[in-house]
């Protein structure tokens, strides 16, 4: 369009400079003066520019005109039958011309503004996409933008896309739900309360599942399954799970800790992987203290929801038992044990790799524990103190050392972690085929690697409480010395802040059972003393702390490299402050990162929290670590999500106050 304007504008501008020729000719060169022809000229410049305008007007209907004939009359029907539309628009993005499909389906289309009338196409215009889907009255197109020629193509998808949502609402999905604590409870109950907890909570949550229109089938006393569509699993989620609700209120009447553990697998048509997926789900939940929901959906990462409560003790002596006895087994059938912890190695690895090393070494084979990733500050001057003394029951062995004695039946254990990425020395893991995990830590994540025995008890103080709990199934002549008792000692005394922190009745059977070995409890406690510096850090961090209307407390140091159990120390430190229900302590760790140290004294879920900010950890201690940023970004956003948490909180209360 713009080639033939110009084309005229220099055809217009040739004329009149003729004419001004012909003019200064005739009138200066031949001095006549002809009136008419100036008269003729005139006129003819006249046309000439109403001649413009008129084609100026005339070129955008002339365009949509082409348009049309390109298509022409047949092609015009075959579009209206296969739904299919073309609109031409202008530069302002109104409507210039549509086709008959389109004219038929929206009335008074042309000189419609496009952007204002589909939101939708906003990604067409500026570039982000070709193709947008859009929903007008109750029809569903696909646009495509014609790359030049301001021309948008539309082709009514509503079928497919009615399609695809019926798929998807009728796709299968399975879920598992366990009862937690079922069993125990029954076990120490009398019959008029196993009863009540089967009409009160079994029944309850049958009659839920019935009510939404769940299949539902009792596996076990303690397990149900339940297969339902997408679109019913839907309405379960947007009902936020009231069963969970109904449970917790019922088991509180009966004064019993039921709660419900539920995995749930979707987003595939093979049942058998959704089966798989549910049941993989379910035990991420119950591993992750129970009472929640992880949801695996084929292809993503699993989702929770729930954990309102705090892990409660609720483990059975059978269950150490029977991973005792598995335990021995594998032993027995490998040619040696290598017992390796998570990196800046702190004491509660030490002690249960030493723990776990006199099991191996009673039952028979070599067992080496793995000296590599760095070592945490105050554990390696006990361990050089009692060197002497631990080296002649224990080997230490650093990574080259350890290559030399692995064998291809070698059991490796991983100790206070989960993660290969966090091990001491991570190949161990990945490469290992018979790898055992041993640890306290909340599960958030899918094995990277193929276990042949997880032993994770997330109600657990420590991971040398699991070790030391497996010790009376041992053989008769197992030993501990008075050094590795009080190095196990330790650990549980760090992990607990002395005894404070999730401490249960079991905690306390262990720790009598490592006095009986000769644990020296003073000595601990003396392991465990600041040396100045570290004094004086944690005096600056008190020093920053400032709490918030909800009892929790936060503090930071922005210039300081902090070591991560220093942090940790002085969050489990702030919870001693009267009221505070939670901690945050944000500083640079000594690897350069950002690091958030969270504690709760159990009201608060910090875990939950910590998610937020892509960290993990346990209902009562979480945390997290960041490279490339500061701690005041860090420390910002986290006073972000709590005000979050603060407003939520202050909703949920005005809710129910209106109830
Ligand atoms: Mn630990």
């Amino acid at each position: 369009m713009q080639n033939p304007l110009n084309k005229l504008k220099s055809n217009i501008f040739k004329v009149l400079l003729i004419e001004a020729v012909i003019l200064f000719v005739v009138h200066y060169l031949m001095k006549q003066s002809i009136n008419w022809l100036d008269m003729v000229l005139a006129a003819i410049n006249m046309v000439l520019l109403i001649g413009v305008f008129d084609f100026v007007e005339s070129a955008q209907v002339k365009r949509n005109l082409a348009l049309s004939q390109i298509i022409g009359e047949e092609a015009s029907q075959a579009f209206m039958f296969g739904n299919i539309g073309i609109l031409t628009y202008d530069s302002n993005l109104n409507v210039t011309w549509a086709n008959d499909f389109l004219q038929s389906r929206f009335e008074h289309i042309v000189g419609k503004q496009i952007s204002s009338w589909m939101p939708e196409t906003q990604q067409l215009f500026n570039s982000e996409a070709d193709l947008v889907t859009v929903t007008l009255d109750q029809y569903t197109y696909e646009v495509l933008k014609k790359e030049e020629g301001q021309t948008l193509f539309f082709r009514d998808i509503t079928d497919l896309y009615n399609l695809k949502e019926l798929t998807t609402n009728q796709q299968m999905v399975i879920g598992y739900v366990h009862l937690d604590n079922y069993e125990e409870t029954a076990l120490y109950s009398d019959d008029k309360t196993t009863g009540q907890i089967d009409t009160n909570i079994r029944q309850r949550i049958i009659e839920w599942a019935r009510a939404q229109g769940v299949l539902v089938r009792r596996l076990r006393t303690n397990r149900l399954m339940l297969v339902m569509t997408q679109q019913l699993f839907e309405q379960i989620i947007a009902d936020n799970f009231s069963i969970m609700k109904v449970i917790h209120e019922e088991s509180a009447k009966l004064d019993v800790a039921i709660t419900l553990s539920i995995g749930f697998g979707k987003g595939s048509s093979d049942v058998q992987m959704l089966d798989e997926m549910a049941l993989n789900a379910l035990e991420l939940a119950q591993s992750r203290g129970g009472d929640q929901i992880a949801i695996k959906a084929y292809d993503q990462e699993v989702e929770y929801l729930g954990g309102s409560s705090q892990a409660q003790e609720k483990r059975s002596k059978v269950r150490a038992r029977i991973i005792a006895q598995t335990l021995k087994d594998l032993i027995h059938k490998s040619d040696n044990v290598i017992l390796v912890g998570h990196k800046e190695m702190d004491f509660d690895c030490m002690g249960s790799a030493i723990g776990m090393c006199n099991i191996a070494r009673s039952n028979g084979k070599d067992a080496y524990i793995v000296l590599a990733g760095g070592i945490e500050e105050k554990l390696n001057l006990a361990y050089l103190e009692y060197k002497e003394e631990l080296d002649k029951t224990n080997v230490f062995m650093d990574e080259t050392e350890i290559t030399r004695v692995l064998k291809s039946k070698s059991l490796v254990v991983m100790l206070d972690h989960h993660n290969a990425s966090q091990s001491s020395i991570p190949s161990l893991i990945t490469k290992s085929k018979r790898v055992v995990v041993i640890d306290h830590h909340r599960r958030n994540q899918d094995f990277t690697f193929d276990p042949m025995m997880v032993y994770t008890e997330t109600a657990a103080s420590s991971c040398c409480e699991l070790i030391t709990e497996l010790i009376p199934y041992q053989p008769k002549h197992f030993e501990l010395t008075k050094e590795e008792a009080t190095m196990i000692l330790t650990g549980i005394m760090i992990d607990t802040n002395r005894f404070r922190n999730r401490t249960g009745s079991r905690t306390f059977e262990v720790a009598s059972l490592l006095k009986q070995y000769g644990a020296d409890p003073l000595k601990a406690d003396e392991f465990l003393k600041d040396d100045y510096q570290t004094f004086e850090i944690k005096a600056k961090l008190y020093n920053n702390i400032s709490i918030n209307s909800h009892s929790m407390a936060i503090t930071s140091l922005p210039n300081e490299k902090i070591s991560r159990s220093v942090m940790s120390q002085t969050a489990d430190m702030m919870l001693g402050i009267k009221g505070v229900e939670a901690s945050f302590v944000v500083a640079m760790d000594d690897n350069d990162q950002v690091a958030v140290s969270a504690r709760s004294n159990g009201n608060v879920n910090v875990h939950v929290i910590m998610e937020k900010m892509n960290g993990g950890g346990h209902y009562t201690a979480a945390g997290l670590q960041r490279s490339n940023t500061t701690v005041n970004e860090v420390l910002a956003e986290l006073q972000a999500i709590l005000q979050q948490n603060v407003d939520e909180e202050d909703k949920n209360n005005e809710n129910h106050s209106l109830e």
